[in-house]
């Protein structure tokens, strides 16, 4: 058998009568030949299934109210619309790692307690004054604020507010399933006990100091909400040094206070301020990254797997994606921009796998 054809990983191997033949005769025994797949498993370099997107809030936020007369957030459990990547529809996936939705939470109402392997973050994106109680502890959620549910930790929503409130759900629902690692429970209680004051663990672990003796005890940041307002300052004191990153203007990761890791085990998320007209330089990075505009309006231009250009513009309260290893670049419009986002950072780094190409704009694409 002679094979003069030179080693490619984008192709296949031919396919001849015998071997069909030979294919056929092994599927029986449920085998099948690598060389047809090879291509298909091992790539060159990643090309997301998954497409840039964008939701305008404006758009959708009629649907999401409209949810609101459709069902109570009892019978649904968690009254959600899922943001669905347009690549991946179907499947409750943002990014082939990560879920996403949209979750409304209307006066008076409760979203009974349950627990479940999968971590999940909340990005408060409308409304102020509803709860979430996680492990016995409450915490009032305003515009801005980042909130976790770590795996398998008891948690409930309410809302004691007089308006609305609807945030983005970030859960590492994909991630999860690959390993076949899902476990959930319902609470007895549709409220879970309450056994410390609100604002307790901020208090007791995001104050730049913790309790003598506090020994590590999971793998999720012990503070489960970072209140906006102090992410906010942060970012407005560091600007006075000037020091932009070209890629990424001035961006802060949420971190663990106990190890100085990510805030969450698989999911990471980060805040960043890009001043007005601000343009940044073409970045990419293996994490498929969801955002949350937090602030103010500009552009995102994408481009795809195919090489074709996607412009994203966005405004305050829109989530858009971009996935794994596709080239960025934001330009800000008039006023300063706030942006929120999540990506599986933490979870590719421990395995090894995460890589950033900065680039700029003639070697870009
Ligand atoms: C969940 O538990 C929540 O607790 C939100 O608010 C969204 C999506 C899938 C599975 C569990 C919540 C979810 C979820």
């Amino acid at each position: 058998m002679t094979d003069a054809r030179p080693r490619a990983l984008d192709a296949p191997a031919s396919r001849t009568g015998e071997r069909e033949a030979f294919y056929r005769r092994i599927d029986a025994s449920n085998l099948a030949p690598l060389w047809e797949v090879l291509h298909t498993l091992v790539k060159r370099e990643p090309r997301s299934a998954a497409v840039p997107a964008l939701w305008r809030y404006d758009d959708i936020r009629p649907f999401i109210l409209e949810s609101g007369g459709l069902i109570t957030a009892r019978e649904a459990e968690r009254r959600v619309l899922v943001l669905e990547n347009p690549g991946l529809r179907g499947k409750s996936q943002i990014t082939s790692s990560l879920y996403a939705g949209l979750q409304l939470i209307l006066p008076g109402e409760v979203a009974p307690a349950h627990r479940h392997a999968q971590s999940a973050l909340r990005f408060i994106v409308e409304g102020s004054g509803a709860y979430t109680a996680v492990e016995g502890e409450k915490t009032i959620m305003r515009p801005g604020d980042f909130v976790i549910t770590p795996s398998w930790a008891w948690h409930d929503h309410g809302n004691d507010s007089a308006e609305p409130m609807v945030w983005l759900d970030g859960l590492d629902i994909p991630i999860v399933a690959a390993f076949d690692a899902q476990f959930a429970e319902l609470h007895s209680a549709e409220r879970q006990p309450i056994g410390r004051p609100v604002g307790d663990a901020l208090a007791r672990y995001g104050a730049g100091l913790l309790p003598v003796g506090y020994e590590k005890r999971a793998l999720t940041s012990p503070v489960f909400n970072y209140p906006y307002a102090r992410t906010r300052e942060a970012l407005e004191t560091m600007r006075r040094a000037e020091e932009w990153d070209p890629c990424h203007g001035l961006k802060l990761q949420y971190v663990n206070p106990v190890d100085g890791g990510f805030a969450m085990p698989t999911i990471g998320t980060f805040m960043q301020l890009l001043p007005r007209g601000f343009a940044t330089q073409p970045y990419r990075c293996t994490d498929g990254t969801v955002f949350s505009v937090v602030e103010g309006r500009g552009t995102t231009v994408v481009t795809r797997a195919d090489g074709g250009e996607e412009t994203l513009e966005w405004g305050p309260r829109d989530v858009f994606v971009v996935p794994s290893w596709c080239w960025s670049h934001h330009r800000v419009a008039d006023g300063d921009a706030v942006l929120f986002s999540f990506s599986d950072r933490p979870a590719q780094a421990k395995l090894g796998l995460w890589r950033e190409m900065r680039g700029n704009a003639s070697t870009a694409g």
